[in-house]
Formats: structure tokens, sequence, C-alpha cells
């Protein structure tokens, strides 16, 4: 028996606004089918969940679907699946296009039912009705089940009678679960522990996993091959793929990780903006290590064109809006060929920054005037008198923690308010004959950012 085990095909996922993107998920499953399906001539292919991005899905995602499952009912190959969490039907319906896939032909989708008492049952694919939970292919018996969510650790023991009274014995048994398993997540969700999971290692041979966008095994006997493509660029350096399974008489299980199939390449570069002199500077430096670093297409090249992304980092010496962000990222596109480039803007301005370049060493109070003085300083009411500022609030604060009298404190802090404005007042009257000169070059600067973007 030689089967393709497959999950997360998520036909109709959208990112960027780009068409090209869409197709890639498309291309992938196109791909895998003419490139491994057909010429290794499988008795079947597994789908474990989330063929579709969503439940309402689009007229083309359906095309891709439609696509692909001709070509494979043309070829005489069964597709078994399951739904996942994107694409399971909605609460409140009947309906959903992966039943609808089943009904018309295309599809085996395998779900559990309930019995007269109302206990899971698991009942044998009937081909006129097109619904069932199990069917039986080329020596195998393969078992489909729903997507739990947070209940799937409470639903393995009831999965597990079900499967009992729906008889393993002596077959080659497949389940088909959607699920995240502990250990192989990132994020913090409840996970199936693999102590949980393994309750089912007496009554099924092949656990066929999905959910999780990148590839692991347990035991040579739970496998999750992982997204095809990634819906994030986050899943983008995860091992994902398919597996081709092959077994033989005597139940001994073989696998072949398969990620040979069509693949947007992804790249992510990351740059430190500390220390340039101004946005050109960063801009010229950005572009050097895109021609040292960056995936470089050309036209000629048969791979897919890539998907860059790059992150700027550190301490901008100017204003944010100086950055020419839009201009950046076509000049890299134009230098490299990408199909995409994100430009992610997580440089902080060192107007925001706080006590920057400070020795962590240095003693508390001189670390608290430090940060105080800085927080005033972004106040331009205050700029010029940070210093005598904080000198107040600690003044205050040392006033506050002896307990003196709140009225002996609102009259230290009002005479020296009055004081530094007095003093502020006389220092803008002495700059005043600069003040037109800075209008007019914020003006400036402002039309040459709104034209370039
Ligand atoms: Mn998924």
């Amino acid at each position: 028996m030689r089967f393709l085990h497959l999950a997360d095909i998520h036909l109709g996922c959208r990112r960027y606004n780009l068409e090209e993107r869409t197709k890639d998920f498309f291309r992938a499953w196109y791909d895998i089918i003419e490139k491994h399906a057909i010429p290794n001539h499988v008795d079947f292919i597994l789908i474990a969940g989330d063929f579709f991005d969503r439940r309402n899905i689009d007229p083309q995602a359906m095309n891709h679907a439609i696509a692909g499952l001709e070509r494979l009912k043309d070829a005489g190959i069964p597709v078994i699946a399951i739904e996942g969490n994107h694409d399971q039907r909605d609460a409140v319906s009947e309906h959903s296009w992966m039943r609808s896939l089943s009904e018309w032909g295309y599809i085996k989708l395998l779900e559990p039912t309930r019995d007269e008492e109302g206990n899971l049952a698991l009942v044998a694919w009937d081909e006129t009705e097109r619904t069932g939970s199990y069917i039986d292919v080329a020596g195998a018996r393969i078992f489909g089940s729903h997507w739990y969510g947070a209940s799937a650790t409470a639903a393995i023991p009831i999965l597990a009678d079900a499967l009992r009274r729906a008889g393993t014995e002596g077959r080659f048994n497949i389940l088909m679960l959607h699920t995240d398993v502990e250990g192989q997540t990132n994020r913090p969700i409840p996970a199936v522990p693999v102590a949980k999971l393994k309750e089912l290692k007496q009554l099924v041979d092949y656990l066929a996993l999905g959910h999780t966008h990148k590839k692991f095994d347990l035991d040579g006997w739970a496998f999750n091959p992982g997204a095809l493509e990634p819906t994030s660029i986050d899943e983008y350096k995860e091992e994902r793929g398919a597996f081709l399974v092959e077994v033989d008489d005597a139940h001994n299980i073989a696998t072949t990780y398969i990620n040979d199939y069509t693949q947007r390449p992804f790249q992510r570069l990351s740059f430190d903006v500390s220390g340039a002199q101004d946005a050109e500077a960063v801009h010229d430096a950005v572009m050097q290590m895109i021609e040292r670093e960056a995936r470089k297409h050309t036209e000629a090249s048969d791979k897919l064109a890539p998907i860059i992304e790059i992150t700027l980092r550190g301490q901008l010496g100017f204003k944010n809006s100086l950055l020419l962000i839009n201009r950046l990222r076509d000049e890299a596109r134009e230098r490299t060929g990408a199909l995409h480039v994100m430009i992610r803007n997580q440089s902080v301005p060192v107007e925001y920054a706080v006590a920057a370049g400070m020795d962590a060493q240095a003693p508390r109070h001189e670390r608290e005037r430090r940060i105080i003085e800085d927080l005033i300083a972004r106040d331009n009411r205050y700029k010029a008198r940070a210093h005598e500022m904080a000198e107040l609030v600690i003044e205050a604060k040392r006033q506050a923690l002896g307990n003196e009298s709140p009225d002996k404190i609102l009259e230290l802090i009002s005479q020296k308010l009055d004081a530094t404005e007095t003093a502020l007042k006389q220092d803008e009257n002495a700059h005043d004959e600069h003040a037109p000169t800075a209008t007019a070059l914020s003006a400036i600067e402002r039309n040459a950012v709104d034209s370039r973007q």
C-alpha cells in the first residue's frame, strides 16, 4: 500500500494583496499531484484538514481545488479528507464546501456521527449517501475525526472508545486528526499531550495529523507533514511538505518526506539604523546590504521570484517620517527582482529613547535623574529646562516620601514653575528671529515627503 499524506493546503490563502501569492498555494498543491501522486501510483491521498484557507472561499479557490481533484479523479486516485479549523462547517449550518466536494464525488469527507444514545460513533462509508466516518481502501481502514479545538485532549478517550466499537482488529488502521500536539507548537495554547495521544496507539497504526504548520513525527507512528506553503512569513523557515508512505504486508511503515514541489522562496533581512546620519545614509546602507545578502531573481530563472522582508531596527537619529519607506521598498524590489518586498520599520526615534547609552552600572539616583530628565525633554515646553525640572520632580518626591504637607510641596512646585516659565519666555524672545526659518524648513521637508510617497 502506498499513499500520500497532506495537510494544511490552505487553498485561497491571501497575503500581501498579491494575486500571485494566492496562486502559490495552488501551484504547490497541483505540483505535488503531478510530481508525486501520479508518478508513484499512490492508492489514495489523505488531507488531514485545512484543504481551504477559510470556510467562505472565493470562486478562485474552488477552481484551484477542482483542477487538482479532477486530475486525481482521472488518475483513479481517491482523496480522503477531514475538515480542519479553517474549513469546517459553521456550527449552525449543515453545509460546507468540503461536504459539497464529497457529495459531488471529488473527495470522501470522513466525519464521526452520533448513535441513538448521543454517543460519538464511527460508521462505515456509504457510497450512495456519500457520508461516513471510515472507509476501507487498499487494505487500510481510514477513520476521520472532527476539529476539537481546546477539547481535543478530552476527545481522545472518546475517540478511542468509538474506534474499538467500530472494529480495528487485524487491519492497518489510519486515523486523521487535526490538532496541536504538546512540544510541537510555539504558541501558548493548549495542545494534546503526547502521552494522551499515545492512548490511541493500540488502535491506530498510522496517526495522520494536521494543523501545525511544520513537519514532525512521533515514534514513527504519528506524522504531521506541515503546510505546503507558509501561511505567514513566520513559517517560512520551518520544514514543511508531505509524506509519501509505503506500508508492507507486515504493516511496517516507511515514510519519505517530500518538499521538492514548487514553493515560493522567502528571505528575511535585518538592518540596524543606529548612528546613520540621515535618511539618505540609511537608504544607501540598506541598498548595500541588499547587494551583499539579498537573493536575486532574474527572468531567466526557473524558480519563483522571492518575497523579501527587511526589518529596520535600532535608534533612528532623525524623524521617522523622513525615512522614505516606499522608495526603499521599490528600489529593493527593482534590485532583487523580488515578487514583493516588505519593509518593517521597528526602529525607535532617538527622541523617544530614554536613558539611551547610559551605563547600566550607574548608581540608582543617577539613573533615576537621567530617566526623568529624558522624559521631560520630550516636551518642547520644558526641553530647555529639563535638568532643573528633573531636580524639581526628585525634590518633590523626596518631600512626599518625607511626609511633608501637600501645601508645602505645592508651594515648592509653583515657585519653581514660575521661575522656569519666566526664564523660558526670555529665551523664546531671544530666539524669535529664527522661528520663521524653522517653520519654513519643516514645510519644505513635508512637501518633499509628500511628493515621494
Ligand atoms: Mn492550518
